[in-house]
C-alpha cells in the first residue's frame, strides 16, 4: 500500500493547501471528474509535501446533489489510490447534533450512516465488510494532538444525506434517534470506496453550525464557509504534528 497521505478538503477547508509545498497541480478533468461550480471549491488535485511527507490534496469534491452519481463522486478516491495514497483523510463541513460539539470544533468520524440511497459499490463487489471503515487509532492520535493544544475534538457518527437542502427539525430528531452526532452531504460514499480499495480511512467533520431545530441554529451557507476557514487553521497544525511524528 502507498505511503502517501491523501486529503479531501471540504467546503471552506481549502486553506489547508496554503501550508503545503505544492509540486504539481492536476485539474479534476484529467482524472475524469467534472469540475464542480460550487463556491470555495478549486477542482484540482495538489501533489506535494506537508511537514516533509508526500501528500495529495483534493481541493474540492463533487456531490450527489450536483447531479453526479456515486461512481463520479468517488472517482477522486480511485485516482489518489492509483497515485500511491495509502491513508485517506476525508474532511467535510457538517452540522452538529450535539450541544457539547459546538460550531468551530472538529469531530473525528468513528462510523457513519449512509443515508444517500446509493453506493459506489453498486455493480460489485458485493458484501464488502463495513464493520470498521474508519481507522480509530489515527483518529485517537489526532484527538490527542488537538488536546495538547487545548482543543477538544469530539468523536461520533456522521450521517451522510443526499441534500441539497438542509434537514428539517423533524429529520434532525429522527437522525438523533438513529445515533447520528453530525450531519452532512458528503464523505460516506468516498469512505466506502476507500474501504473497498483497502485504504486506511480517517474522517474529520468541521462542525460549522448546529443542525435545524437546535437552540441558536443558523443555517446560512456563508456562515458555514467562514467557520470552516477558521477551524481549518487549527486542523493544519494538528496535521503537521501528526505527520512529523
Ligand atoms: Cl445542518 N446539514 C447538512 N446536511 N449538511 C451540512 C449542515 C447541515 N451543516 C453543514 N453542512
Amino acid at each position: 500500500m502507498g505511503s502517501c497521505i491523501g486529503m479531501v478538503l471540504g467546503s471552506g477547508l481549502g486553506s489547508i493547501v496554503d501550508r503545503m509545498e505544492i509540486g504539481e497541480r492536476v485539474p479534476f478533468s484529467e482524472a475524469g471528474i467534472p469540475t464542480a461550480g460550487v463556491a470555495g471549491h478549486q477542482g484540482a488535485f495538489l501533489l506535494g509535501r506537508l511537514a516533509g511527507r508526500p501528500v495529495i490534496a483534493m481541493a474540492g469534491r463533487v456531490h450527489l446533489y450536483e447531479g453526479h452519481d456515486a461512481k463520479t463522486v468517488t472517482a477522486g478516491v480511485r485516482w489518489m489510490a492509483k497515485k500511491g495514497v495509502g491513508t485517506l483523510v476525508l474532511t467535510n463541513a457538517a452540522g452538529s447534533l450535539r450541544e457539547d460539539q459546538p460550531p468551530g470544533s472538529w469531530m473525528v468520524i468513528s462510523d457513519h450512516l449512509n443515508l444517500t440511497g446509493t453506493s459506489p459499490l453498486e455493480g460489485g463487489p458485493n458484501f464488502v465488510d463495513m464493520s470498521a471503515v474508519y481507522d480509530l487509532a489515527i483518529g485517537e492520535r489526532l484527538r490527542a494532538i488537538a488536546a495538547g493544544h487545548g482543543w477538544h475534538m469530539g468523536a461520533g457518527v456522521y450521517a451522510g444525506l443526499r441534500g441539497p437542502q438542509y434537514e428539517t427539525p423533524a429529520e434532525i430528531r429522527m437522525l438523533r434517534t438513529m445515533g447520528a452526532d453530525a450531519v452532512g452531504m458528503s464523505t460516506v460514499l468516498e469512505a466506502m470506496e476507500a474501504k473497498r480499495i483497502g485504504l486506511k480511512v480517517v474522517g474529520l467533520s468541521c462542525l460549522t453550525n448546529y443542525a435545524a431545530g437546535m437552540p441558536s441554529a443558523t443555517l446560512d451557507h456563508g456562515d458555514v464557509m467562514a467557520t470552516g476557514r477558521n477551524a481549518a487553521d487549527k486542523m493544519i497544525r494538528v496535521f503537521r504534528e501528526w505527520m512529523e511524528s
